[in-house]
Protein backbone atom coordinates (compact mmCIF):
# COMPACT_ATOMS: atom_id res chain seq x y z
CA UNK A 1 0.00 0.00 0.00
CA UNK A 2 1.55 3.40 -1.07
CA UNK A 3 2.31 6.06 1.42
CA UNK A 4 0.29 9.21 1.17
CA UNK A 5 0.25 12.92 2.77
CA UNK A 6 -3.61 12.39 2.26
CA UNK A 7 -4.03 9.30 3.93
CA UNK A 8 -1.69 10.20 7.11
CA UNK A 9 -3.81 13.52 7.35
CA UNK A 10 -6.96 14.56 9.08
CA UNK A 11 -9.88 16.39 7.30
CA UNK A 12 -12.02 19.14 8.92
CA UNK A 13 -15.02 20.13 6.74
CA UNK A 14 -15.98 23.83 7.12
CA UNK A 15 -19.92 24.96 6.31
CA UNK A 16 -19.16 28.52 5.62
CA UNK A 17 -22.44 29.64 6.63
CA UNK A 18 -22.48 28.52 10.17
CA UNK A 19 -18.71 28.76 10.77
CA UNK A 20 -18.10 32.42 12.18
CA UNK A 21 -19.68 35.94 10.87
CA UNK A 22 -16.86 38.58 10.64
CA UNK A 23 -19.60 40.96 9.73
CA UNK A 24 -22.89 41.30 11.61
CA UNK A 25 -24.85 40.15 8.93
CA UNK A 26 -25.94 36.68 10.71
CA UNK A 27 -24.05 34.80 7.28
CA UNK A 28 -20.72 33.07 8.05
CA UNK A 29 -18.15 34.25 5.85
CA UNK A 30 -14.45 33.91 4.64
CA UNK A 31 -12.70 36.54 6.46
CA UNK A 32 -14.82 34.72 9.52
CA UNK A 33 -13.02 31.61 8.50
CA UNK A 34 -9.76 33.81 8.16
CA UNK A 35 -9.96 35.11 12.17
CA UNK A 36 -10.92 31.76 13.02
CA UNK A 37 -8.03 29.78 11.28
CA UNK A 38 -5.69 28.71 14.29
CA UNK A 39 -8.94 26.87 15.92
CA UNK A 40 -8.11 24.20 12.99
CA UNK A 41 -4.59 24.69 13.27
CA UNK A 42 -4.09 24.14 16.79
CA UNK A 43 -6.46 21.44 16.62
CA UNK A 44 -3.80 19.53 14.58
CA UNK A 45 -6.05 19.35 11.04
CA UNK A 46 -3.51 19.05 7.89
CA UNK A 47 -6.56 19.12 5.33
CA UNK A 48 -9.63 21.85 5.50
CA UNK A 49 -12.47 20.86 3.19
CA UNK A 50 -14.67 23.92 2.35
CA UNK A 51 -18.17 23.50 1.46
CA UNK A 52 -19.53 24.83 -1.47
CA UNK A 53 -18.55 29.27 -1.70
CA UNK A 54 -19.49 30.10 -5.12
CA UNK A 55 -21.93 32.24 -6.40
CA UNK A 56 -25.27 31.12 -5.88
CA UNK A 57 -29.19 31.96 -5.28
CA UNK A 58 -28.88 29.01 -2.07
CA UNK A 59 -31.62 27.38 -2.80
CA UNK A 60 -29.43 24.19 -1.41
CA UNK A 61 -26.97 26.14 0.24
CA UNK A 62 -24.39 26.72 -2.35
CA UNK A 63 -25.04 23.34 -3.39
CA UNK A 64 -26.76 25.11 -6.17
CA UNK A 65 -23.70 26.87 -8.08
CA UNK A 66 -24.91 30.23 -11.00
CA UNK A 67 -21.38 30.54 -11.25
CA UNK A 68 -18.31 28.62 -10.42
CA UNK A 69 -15.52 31.32 -11.21
CA UNK A 70 -16.86 33.90 -8.67
CA UNK A 71 -17.93 33.86 -4.81
CA UNK A 72 -20.82 33.89 -3.15
CA UNK A 73 -21.94 37.71 -2.38
CA UNK A 74 -22.79 36.81 1.32
CA UNK A 75 -19.23 34.82 1.56
CA UNK A 76 -17.02 37.66 0.59
CA UNK A 77 -14.72 38.21 -2.42
CA UNK A 78 -12.40 36.63 -4.88
CA UNK A 79 -9.29 38.62 -2.91
CA UNK A 80 -10.75 37.29 0.74
CA UNK A 81 -10.30 33.88 -0.76
CA UNK A 82 -6.73 34.27 -2.25
CA UNK A 83 -6.18 35.76 1.03
CA UNK A 84 -7.14 32.54 3.41
CA UNK A 85 -5.54 30.46 1.17
CA UNK A 86 -2.47 32.01 1.78
CA UNK A 87 -3.22 31.54 5.15
CA UNK A 88 -4.32 28.05 5.47
CA UNK A 89 -0.61 27.30 3.31
CA UNK A 90 1.33 29.29 5.93
CA UNK A 91 -0.03 26.98 8.77
CA UNK A 92 0.93 24.11 6.68
CA UNK A 93 -2.62 22.63 5.87
CA UNK A 94 -4.59 22.68 2.44
CA UNK A 95 -7.80 22.88 1.39
CA UNK A 96 -10.25 21.04 -0.45
CA UNK A 97 -12.91 22.59 -2.49
CA UNK A 98 -16.43 21.33 -3.02
CA UNK A 99 -17.07 20.29 -6.68
CA UNK A 100 -20.63 20.08 -7.63
CA UNK A 101 -20.84 19.17 -10.91
CA UNK A 102 -23.49 16.87 -11.43
CA UNK A 103 -26.03 19.72 -11.59
CA UNK A 104 -26.03 23.57 -11.03
CA UNK A 105 -28.15 25.87 -10.46
CA UNK A 106 -30.88 26.86 -12.69
CA UNK A 107 -29.38 30.50 -12.42
CA UNK A 108 -26.54 29.35 -14.21
CA UNK A 109 -25.61 30.89 -17.42
CA UNK A 110 -25.32 27.65 -19.23
CA UNK A 111 -29.45 26.63 -17.80
CA UNK A 112 -30.20 30.26 -18.58
CA UNK A 113 -29.40 29.41 -22.37
CA UNK A 114 -30.37 25.63 -22.40
CA UNK A 115 -33.92 26.41 -21.46
CA UNK A 116 -34.60 29.44 -24.17
CA UNK A 117 -34.84 27.39 -27.55
CA UNK A 118 -34.15 23.81 -28.68
CA UNK A 119 -31.45 24.87 -31.50
CA UNK A 120 -29.51 26.76 -28.45
CA UNK A 121 -25.94 25.72 -28.19
CA UNK A 122 -26.58 24.96 -24.60
CA UNK A 123 -29.18 23.12 -25.29
CA UNK A 124 -27.56 19.75 -24.71
CA UNK A 125 -25.50 20.70 -21.50
CA UNK A 126 -28.41 19.57 -19.54
CA UNK A 127 -31.21 16.84 -20.13
CA UNK A 128 -34.32 17.37 -21.71
CA UNK A 129 -37.38 15.21 -22.92
CA UNK A 130 -40.46 15.95 -24.38
CA UNK A 131 -43.49 15.10 -22.12
CA UNK A 132 -44.75 11.49 -22.43
CA UNK A 133 -48.76 11.06 -22.33
CA UNK A 134 -48.94 14.81 -21.09
CA UNK A 135 -46.52 14.04 -18.33
CA UNK A 136 -43.19 14.05 -16.84
CA UNK A 137 -40.54 11.21 -18.71
CA UNK A 138 -40.67 8.91 -16.20
CA UNK A 139 -41.56 8.11 -12.13
CA UNK A 140 -38.03 9.10 -10.66
CA UNK A 141 -38.45 10.49 -7.56
CA UNK A 142 -36.23 13.65 -6.39
CA UNK A 143 -33.82 13.63 -3.52
CA UNK A 144 -35.82 16.22 -2.83
CA UNK A 145 -39.67 15.43 -2.43
CA UNK A 146 -42.21 14.96 -6.17
CA UNK A 147 -41.06 14.13 -9.34
CA UNK A 148 -37.41 14.59 -11.27
CA UNK A 149 -38.36 16.01 -13.98
CA UNK A 150 -39.92 19.39 -14.06
CA UNK A 151 -41.77 21.31 -16.89
CA UNK A 152 -40.22 24.12 -18.68
CA UNK A 153 -43.29 26.01 -20.70
CA UNK A 154 -40.50 28.16 -22.78
CA UNK A 155 -39.77 25.06 -25.15
CA UNK A 156 -42.79 22.43 -23.84
CA UNK A 157 -40.36 19.70 -22.62
CA UNK A 158 -39.04 18.83 -18.95
CA UNK A 159 -35.67 18.99 -17.75
CA UNK A 160 -34.15 16.39 -15.10
CA UNK A 161 -33.31 17.54 -12.01
CA UNK A 162 -32.41 14.81 -9.20
CA UNK A 163 -32.25 17.67 -6.22
CA UNK A 164 -34.57 20.86 -5.90
CA UNK A 165 -35.73 22.17 -9.44
CA UNK A 166 -33.73 24.62 -8.91
CA UNK A 167 -30.52 22.08 -9.49
CA UNK A 168 -31.01 20.72 -13.27
CA UNK A 169 -28.13 17.89 -14.22
CA UNK A 170 -25.52 18.31 -16.33
CA UNK A 171 -25.49 16.25 -19.19
CA UNK A 172 -22.52 14.64 -18.84
CA UNK A 173 -22.71 12.99 -22.45
CA UNK A 174 -21.57 16.19 -24.15
CA UNK A 175 -18.13 16.53 -24.62
CA UNK A 176 -18.30 20.59 -23.76
CA UNK A 177 -20.05 19.98 -20.63
CA UNK A 178 -16.74 17.73 -19.62
CA UNK A 179 -14.88 20.32 -21.01
CA UNK A 180 -15.90 22.97 -19.56
CA UNK A 181 -15.99 21.06 -15.88
CA UNK A 182 -12.55 20.64 -16.69
CA UNK A 183 -11.33 23.66 -16.98
CA UNK A 184 -13.30 25.52 -14.09
CA UNK A 185 -11.33 22.54 -11.76
CA UNK A 186 -7.97 23.60 -13.43
CA UNK A 187 -8.95 27.36 -12.33
CA UNK A 188 -9.09 26.20 -9.13
CA UNK A 189 -6.35 23.86 -9.07
CA UNK A 190 -3.66 26.59 -10.97
CA UNK A 191 -4.65 28.83 -7.94
CA UNK A 192 -3.11 26.39 -5.60
CA UNK A 193 -5.79 24.52 -3.81
CA UNK A 194 -4.81 21.22 -3.01
CA UNK A 195 -7.92 18.83 -4.20
CA UNK A 196 -11.91 18.25 -4.15
CA UNK A 197 -14.33 16.74 -2.21
CA UNK A 198 -16.88 15.64 -5.07
CA UNK A 199 -20.50 16.09 -4.88
CA UNK A 200 -22.55 12.71 -5.72
CA UNK A 201 -19.81 11.91 -8.42
CA UNK A 202 -21.51 8.16 -8.86
CA UNK A 203 -24.04 10.10 -10.28
CA UNK A 204 -22.95 11.86 -13.32
CA UNK A 205 -23.51 9.17 -15.78
CA UNK A 206 -27.51 8.58 -16.85
CA UNK A 207 -29.16 6.02 -17.86
CA UNK A 208 -30.48 7.16 -20.74
CA UNK A 209 -33.44 4.85 -21.30
CA UNK A 210 -34.98 6.28 -18.43
CA UNK A 211 -37.13 3.34 -17.76
CA UNK A 212 -39.79 3.66 -14.72
CA UNK A 213 -38.36 2.23 -11.83
CA UNK A 214 -40.34 -0.42 -9.83
CA UNK A 215 -37.79 -0.22 -6.95
CA UNK A 216 -39.53 0.96 -3.47
CA UNK A 217 -36.53 1.73 -0.91
CA UNK A 218 -34.83 5.29 -1.51
CA UNK A 219 -31.51 4.05 -1.23
CA UNK A 220 -31.76 1.19 -3.83
CA UNK A 221 -33.18 3.63 -6.14
CA UNK A 222 -30.01 5.81 -5.54
CA UNK A 223 -27.92 2.38 -5.54
CA UNK A 224 -29.47 0.96 -8.86
CA UNK A 225 -30.89 3.62 -10.78
CA UNK A 226 -28.99 7.19 -10.38
CA UNK A 227 -25.63 6.00 -9.28
CA UNK A 228 -22.75 3.91 -11.02
CA UNK A 229 -24.05 4.34 -14.59
CA UNK A 230 -22.86 3.03 -17.67
CA UNK A 231 -19.99 5.91 -18.56
CA UNK A 232 -18.99 6.95 -15.08
CA UNK A 233 -15.79 5.06 -14.97
CA UNK A 234 -14.88 6.16 -18.66
CA UNK A 235 -15.97 9.79 -17.42
CA UNK A 236 -13.65 9.71 -14.06
CA UNK A 237 -10.95 7.94 -15.69
CA UNK A 238 -11.12 10.81 -18.34
CA UNK A 239 -11.42 13.53 -15.70
CA UNK A 240 -8.11 12.20 -14.18
CA UNK A 241 -6.07 11.86 -16.80
CA UNK A 242 -7.18 15.24 -18.27
CA UNK A 243 -7.25 17.24 -15.01
CA UNK A 244 -6.52 15.02 -11.55
CA UNK A 245 -3.48 13.26 -12.82
CA UNK A 246 -1.32 16.95 -13.33
CA UNK A 247 -1.46 18.09 -10.07
CA UNK A 248 -0.58 16.71 -6.05
CA UNK A 249 -3.47 16.83 -5.18
CA UNK A 250 -6.34 14.57 -3.56
CA UNK A 251 -9.97 13.73 -4.92
CA UNK A 252 -12.46 12.38 -2.56
CA UNK A 253 -15.98 11.37 -3.71
CA UNK A 254 -19.33 11.73 -2.07
CA UNK A 255 -19.69 7.88 -2.54
CA UNK A 256 -23.82 7.64 -2.04
CA UNK A 257 -25.03 5.12 -4.29
CA UNK A 258 -21.74 3.03 -4.46
CA UNK A 259 -21.41 -0.36 -2.52
CA UNK A 260 -18.83 -2.07 -1.37
CA UNK A 261 -18.02 -4.57 -4.18
CA UNK A 262 -17.90 -1.25 -6.29
CA UNK A 263 -15.59 0.73 -4.19
CA UNK A 264 -12.35 -0.66 -5.86
CA UNK A 265 -13.55 0.30 -9.28
CA UNK A 266 -13.66 4.16 -8.17
CA UNK A 267 -10.54 4.31 -5.58
CA UNK A 268 -8.34 1.23 -6.42
CA UNK A 269 -5.12 2.51 -6.97
CA UNK A 270 -4.65 0.93 -10.53
CA UNK A 271 -7.86 2.08 -11.70
CA UNK A 272 -6.58 5.92 -12.07
CA UNK A 273 -10.05 7.34 -11.07
CA UNK A 274 -10.76 8.88 -7.66
CA UNK A 275 -8.50 8.41 -4.13
CA UNK A 276 -10.95 8.17 -1.90
CA UNK A 277 -14.49 8.15 -1.34
CA UNK A 278 -16.63 8.88 1.62
CA UNK A 279 -18.97 5.35 2.10
CA UNK A 280 -22.93 5.72 3.07
CA UNK A 281 -23.40 2.41 4.90
CA UNK A 282 -23.62 4.39 8.31
CA UNK A 283 -24.98 6.96 7.39
CA UNK A 284 -28.23 5.41 5.81
CA UNK A 285 -28.71 2.67 8.55
CA UNK A 286 -31.53 4.15 9.95
CA UNK A 287 -33.18 5.03 7.23
CA UNK A 288 -36.41 3.73 5.84
CA UNK A 289 -37.69 2.63 2.99
CA UNK A 290 -38.79 6.61 2.13
CA UNK A 291 -35.57 7.74 3.40
CA UNK A 292 -34.20 9.77 6.38
CA UNK A 293 -37.78 10.67 7.55
CA UNK A 294 -39.23 7.14 7.74
CA UNK A 295 -36.63 6.18 10.36
CA UNK A 296 -35.97 2.57 10.92
CA UNK A 297 -33.78 0.48 14.36
CA UNK A 298 -30.96 -0.66 13.51
CA UNK A 299 -28.48 -2.88 15.87
CA UNK A 300 -24.94 -2.18 16.72
CA UNK A 301 -23.71 -5.46 15.34
CA UNK A 302 -24.95 -3.78 11.81
CA UNK A 303 -23.54 -1.04 12.46
CA UNK A 304 -19.92 -2.26 13.43
CA UNK A 305 -20.19 -5.01 10.55
CA UNK A 306 -20.58 -2.03 8.04
CA UNK A 307 -17.08 -1.02 9.07
CA UNK A 308 -15.57 -4.21 8.75
CA UNK A 309 -17.37 -4.85 5.31
CA UNK A 310 -15.71 -1.43 3.55
CA UNK A 311 -12.12 -2.19 5.35
CA UNK A 312 -12.89 -5.64 3.74
CA UNK A 313 -13.75 -4.73 0.32
CA UNK A 314 -11.41 -1.72 0.09
CA UNK A 315 -8.56 -4.18 1.29
CA UNK A 316 -4.76 -2.98 0.09
CA UNK A 317 -5.88 -1.71 -3.37
CA UNK A 318 -8.00 1.04 -1.94
CA UNK A 319 -8.69 3.77 0.28
CA UNK A 320 -11.44 5.68 2.07
CA UNK A 321 -12.02 8.00 4.38
CA UNK A 322 -14.04 7.55 7.90
CA UNK A 323 -17.16 9.80 9.28
CA UNK A 324 -19.39 9.84 11.45
CA UNK A 325 -21.26 13.26 10.36
CA UNK A 326 -21.10 15.93 7.79
CA UNK A 327 -23.57 18.85 6.96
CA UNK A 328 -26.19 16.12 5.40
CA UNK A 329 -26.71 14.29 8.77
CA UNK A 330 -27.75 15.24 12.36
CA UNK A 331 -25.15 15.14 15.01
CA UNK A 332 -23.00 12.26 15.75
CA UNK A 333 -23.47 12.53 19.30
CA UNK A 334 -27.49 12.68 19.59
CA UNK A 335 -27.27 10.06 16.80
CA UNK A 336 -24.20 7.70 17.57
CA UNK A 337 -23.62 8.06 21.33
CA UNK A 338 -26.02 9.55 24.22
CA UNK A 339 -26.17 12.92 24.15
CA UNK A 340 -28.57 13.26 26.90
CA UNK A 341 -26.62 10.89 29.96
CA UNK A 342 -23.20 10.61 28.70
CA UNK A 343 -22.62 13.22 26.74
CA UNK A 344 -18.79 13.95 27.02
CA UNK A 345 -18.19 10.50 27.49
CA UNK A 346 -19.98 9.18 24.11
CA UNK A 347 -18.22 12.36 22.64
CA UNK A 348 -14.74 11.09 23.22
CA UNK A 349 -15.96 7.38 21.80
CA UNK A 350 -17.17 8.41 18.95
CA UNK A 351 -13.81 10.30 18.03
CA UNK A 352 -11.86 7.56 19.15
CA UNK A 353 -13.75 5.13 16.95
CA UNK A 354 -13.38 8.32 14.20
CA UNK A 355 -9.97 7.92 14.42
CA UNK A 356 -8.72 4.43 14.70
CA UNK A 357 -10.93 2.87 11.97
CA UNK A 358 -8.89 2.55 8.68
CA UNK A 359 -9.36 5.63 6.35
CA UNK A 360 -9.03 9.18 6.86
CA UNK A 361 -10.42 10.96 8.97
CA UNK A 362 -13.25 13.65 8.63
CA UNK A 363 -14.12 16.08 11.36
CA UNK A 364 -17.62 17.79 10.68
CA UNK A 365 -17.54 21.55 12.19
CA UNK A 366 -18.72 21.66 15.68
CA UNK A 367 -18.20 17.87 16.69
CA UNK A 368 -15.09 18.63 18.24
CA UNK A 369 -16.66 20.15 20.94
CA UNK A 370 -19.33 17.80 20.92
CA UNK A 371 -22.08 20.03 19.22
CA UNK A 372 -25.71 18.21 20.13
CA UNK A 373 -29.12 18.10 18.36
CA UNK A 374 -30.93 21.14 18.34
CA UNK A 375 -34.14 21.82 20.19
CA UNK A 376 -36.42 23.27 17.41
CA UNK A 377 -40.18 23.21 17.56
CA UNK A 378 -41.80 24.64 15.03
CA UNK A 379 -41.26 24.09 11.43
CA UNK A 380 -40.61 27.91 11.08
CA UNK A 381 -37.19 27.45 12.73
CA UNK A 382 -35.90 24.91 10.01
CA UNK A 383 -34.11 26.42 6.85
CA UNK A 384 -33.56 23.16 4.67
CA UNK A 385 -34.42 23.07 1.26
CA UNK A 386 -35.39 18.90 1.87
CA UNK A 387 -37.01 19.65 4.93
CA UNK A 388 -39.37 22.22 4.12
CA UNK A 389 -40.39 20.48 1.01
CA UNK A 390 -40.82 16.98 2.67
CA UNK A 391 -43.38 19.30 4.87
CA UNK A 392 -45.44 21.10 2.20
CA UNK A 393 -45.97 17.32 1.10
CA UNK A 394 -47.09 15.86 4.59
CA UNK A 395 -49.29 19.32 4.41
CA UNK A 396 -51.06 18.52 1.13
CA UNK A 397 -51.50 14.86 1.96
CA UNK A 398 -53.31 16.03 5.30
CA UNK A 399 -50.71 13.71 6.88
CA UNK A 400 -49.83 14.57 10.72
CA UNK A 401 -47.21 17.00 11.03
CA UNK A 402 -46.67 16.83 14.84
CA UNK A 403 -45.15 13.31 13.97
CA UNK A 404 -43.20 14.63 11.32
CA UNK A 405 -41.76 17.44 13.55
CA UNK A 406 -40.97 15.01 16.10
CA UNK A 407 -39.05 12.51 13.32
CA UNK A 408 -37.59 16.29 12.22
CA UNK A 409 -36.04 16.47 15.78
CA UNK A 410 -34.15 13.14 15.41
CA UNK A 411 -32.97 13.22 11.66
CA UNK A 412 -33.45 16.74 9.77
CA UNK A 413 -30.15 18.14 8.42
CA UNK A 414 -30.44 21.42 9.95
CA UNK A 415 -29.06 19.94 13.38
CA UNK A 416 -25.86 20.05 11.60
CA UNK A 417 -26.13 23.44 10.58
CA UNK A 418 -26.56 25.51 12.96
CA UNK A 419 -24.55 28.13 14.55
CA UNK A 420 -20.84 26.94 15.69
CA UNK A 421 -20.28 27.69 19.10
CA UNK A 422 -17.72 29.59 19.62
CA UNK A 423 -18.44 31.05 23.70
CA UNK A 424 -20.55 31.73 25.93
CA UNK A 425 -22.37 34.91 24.35
CA UNK A 426 -25.68 34.89 22.15
CA UNK A 427 -25.49 32.98 19.25
CA UNK A 428 -22.61 31.39 20.69
CA UNK A 429 -20.33 34.37 20.08
CA UNK A 430 -21.68 33.27 15.81
CA UNK A 431 -22.64 36.70 15.27
CA UNK A 432 -23.55 40.32 16.19
CA UNK A 433 -25.94 39.77 13.97
CA UNK A 434 -29.26 37.52 14.03
CA UNK A 435 -28.04 34.47 12.87
CA UNK A 436 -29.91 33.16 9.88
CA UNK A 437 -30.74 30.11 11.64
CA UNK A 438 -31.12 29.87 15.40
CA UNK A 439 -28.40 28.80 17.06
CA UNK A 440 -28.42 25.53 19.43
CA UNK A 441 -30.03 27.08 23.05
CA UNK A 442 -27.01 25.37 24.66
CA UNK A 443 -24.17 27.47 23.98
CA UNK A 444 -23.73 28.53 27.39
CA UNK A 445 -22.78 24.40 28.21
CA UNK A 446 -21.03 23.75 24.99
CA UNK A 447 -18.85 26.20 23.34
CA UNK A 448 -14.79 26.23 22.26
CA UNK A 449 -13.84 28.72 24.93
CA UNK A 450 -14.64 26.96 27.48
CA UNK A 451 -13.39 23.76 26.21
CA UNK A 452 -10.00 25.63 25.38
CA UNK A 453 -9.53 26.40 29.21
CA UNK A 454 -10.82 22.87 30.14
CA UNK A 455 -8.07 19.93 30.17
CA UNK A 456 -10.75 17.28 30.62
CA UNK A 457 -13.29 18.85 27.44
CA UNK A 458 -14.21 17.17 24.29
CA UNK A 459 -11.72 19.69 22.24
CA UNK A 460 -8.44 18.59 24.13
CA UNK A 461 -9.48 14.74 23.83
CA UNK A 462 -9.72 15.55 19.97
CA UNK A 463 -6.11 17.30 20.39
CA UNK A 464 -4.91 14.46 22.23
CA UNK A 465 -6.49 11.51 19.58
CA UNK A 466 -5.32 13.74 16.58
CA UNK A 467 -1.68 13.43 18.28
CA UNK A 468 -1.70 9.91 18.65
CA UNK A 469 -2.67 9.11 15.08
CA UNK A 470 0.26 11.29 13.91
CA UNK A 471 2.58 9.78 16.55
CA UNK A 472 1.89 5.92 15.19
CA UNK A 473 2.14 5.18 11.71
CA UNK A 474 0.06 2.11 12.62
CA UNK A 475 -3.00 3.72 13.42
CA UNK A 476 -3.03 4.95 9.59
CA UNK A 477 -1.66 1.97 7.95
CA UNK A 478 -2.03 -1.07 10.55
CA UNK A 479 -4.07 -4.13 9.07
CA UNK A 480 -7.73 -3.34 11.29
CA UNK A 481 -8.87 -7.03 12.65
CA UNK A 482 -12.15 -6.64 14.90
CA UNK A 483 -11.86 -9.01 18.16
CA UNK A 484 -15.43 -11.21 18.46
CA UNK A 485 -16.63 -11.05 21.92
CA UNK A 486 -19.66 -11.73 23.70
CA UNK A 487 -21.03 -8.26 24.89
CA UNK A 488 -22.68 -6.99 21.72
CA UNK A 489 -22.20 -3.38 23.27
CA UNK A 490 -18.72 -3.83 23.22
CA UNK A 491 -16.29 -2.93 20.31
CA UNK A 492 -12.55 -4.59 20.75
CA UNK A 493 -10.28 -4.10 17.18
CA UNK A 494 -6.34 -4.20 16.88
CA UNK A 495 -4.85 -2.36 14.45
CA UNK A 496 -1.43 -4.19 12.92
CA UNK A 497 1.40 -2.50 11.49
CA UNK A 498 5.16 -4.36 11.62
CA UNK A 499 4.71 -5.82 14.99
CA UNK A 500 3.27 -3.68 16.80
CA UNK A 501 -0.74 -4.13 17.83
CA UNK A 502 -2.91 -0.95 18.80
CA UNK A 503 -5.75 -2.22 20.43
CA UNK A 504 -9.26 -0.10 20.52
CA UNK A 505 -11.82 -0.66 23.16
CA UNK A 506 -14.99 1.05 22.92
CA UNK A 507 -18.21 0.00 25.18
CA UNK A 508 -20.82 1.72 23.19
CA UNK A 509 -23.17 1.64 26.21
CA UNK A 510 -24.23 2.59 29.45
CA UNK A 511 -23.36 -0.66 31.47
CA UNK A 512 -20.71 -1.51 33.09
CA UNK A 513 -18.49 -4.57 31.13
CA UNK A 514 -15.90 -6.69 32.66
CA UNK A 515 -12.83 -7.91 30.23
CA UNK A 516 -10.97 -10.88 31.00
CA UNK A 517 -7.53 -9.29 31.93
CA UNK A 518 -5.63 -10.35 28.83
CA UNK A 519 -7.86 -8.13 26.45
CA UNK A 520 -6.57 -5.14 28.66
CA UNK A 521 -3.08 -5.86 29.10
CA UNK A 522 -1.54 -3.86 26.98
CA UNK A 523 0.19 0.22 27.43
CA UNK A 524 -2.62 2.44 28.10
CA UNK A 525 -1.89 4.95 25.23
CA UNK A 526 -5.70 6.80 25.82
CA UNK A 527 -8.82 6.77 27.81
CA UNK A 528 -11.71 8.93 27.92
CA UNK A 529 -12.12 9.22 31.56
CA UNK A 530 -9.02 10.93 33.62
CA UNK A 531 -9.26 8.57 36.73
CA UNK A 532 -8.46 4.71 35.79
CA UNK A 533 -8.78 3.21 39.06
CA UNK A 534 -10.60 -0.06 36.86
CA UNK A 535 -8.70 -2.69 35.40
CA UNK A 536 -11.02 -5.56 34.15
CA UNK A 537 -13.95 -2.95 34.14
CA UNK A 538 -15.24 -0.96 31.15
CA UNK A 539 -17.25 2.12 32.01
CA UNK A 540 -20.16 3.77 30.70
CA UNK A 541 -18.91 4.60 27.20
CA UNK A 542 -15.21 4.18 28.21
CA UNK A 543 -13.03 3.99 25.32
CA UNK A 544 -9.63 2.98 25.78
CA UNK A 545 -6.67 2.42 23.61
CA UNK A 546 -3.64 0.14 24.08
CA UNK A 547 -0.48 -0.88 22.46
CA UNK A 548 1.36 -4.03 22.64
CA UNK A 549 4.49 -4.25 20.82
CA UNK A 550 5.68 -7.66 19.19
CA UNK A 551 3.50 -10.08 19.58
O1 LIG B 1 -28.97 14.02 2.78
C1 LIG B 1 -29.31 13.28 1.89
C2 LIG B 1 -30.70 13.08 1.49
O2 LIG B 1 -31.50 12.88 2.60
C3 LIG B 1 -28.29 12.63 1.13
O3 LIG B 1 -28.80 11.61 0.39
C4 LIG B 1 -27.67 13.70 0.25
O4 LIG B 1 -28.64 14.30 -0.53
C5 LIG B 1 -26.67 13.09 -0.66
O5 LIG B 1 -25.69 12.60 0.16
C6 LIG B 1 -26.11 14.13 -1.59
O6 LIG B 1 -25.55 15.18 -0.87
C7 LIG B 1 -24.84 16.18 -1.53
O7 LIG B 1 -25.52 16.69 -2.66
C8 LIG B 1 -26.72 17.41 -2.43
C9 LIG B 1 -26.60 18.45 -1.31
O8 LIG B 1 -27.88 18.89 -0.93
C10 LIG B 1 -25.89 17.89 -0.11
O9 LIG B 1 -25.72 18.91 0.85
C11 LIG B 1 -24.58 17.33 -0.59
O10 LIG B 1 -23.76 16.89 0.45
C12 LIG B 1 -27.05 18.09 -3.73
O11 LIG B 1 -25.97 18.83 -4.18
Amino acid sequence: MRRNWWKEGVIYQIYPRSFFDSDGDGIGDLKGIIQKIDHIHKLGIDIIWLSPIYKSPNDDNGYDISDYYDIMDEFGKMTDFDVLLNEIHKRGMRLLMDLVVNHTSDEHKWFQESRKSKDNPYRDYYIWRPPVNGGPPNNWPSFFGGNAWEFDEETGEYYLHLFTRKQPDLNWENEKVREDVYQLMRFWLDKGIDGFRMDVIPLISKRLEFEDTNLEEFSEIIHKVYANGPRVHEFLKEMNREVLSKYDMVSIGEGVGISPEQANLYVGESRGELDMIFHFGHMFIDHGVNGRMDPKPYSLKEFFEIFENWDKALGNEGWGSIYLGNHDFPRMVSRFGDAENYWKESAKLLATLLFSLKGTPSIYQGDEIGMTNVDFQKIEEYRDVELLNAYREIQDSGRNKQAFLKTAQKQARDHARTPLQWAPLPHGGFTTGNPWIRANSNWKNINVAQQEADPTSILNYYKEIIQLRKMYPTLVYGDFEPIRIENPNVYIFDRKLEGETIRVILNFSSETHICTESILSGKLLLCNYSTDETMGRLRAWEARVLEFSQQ
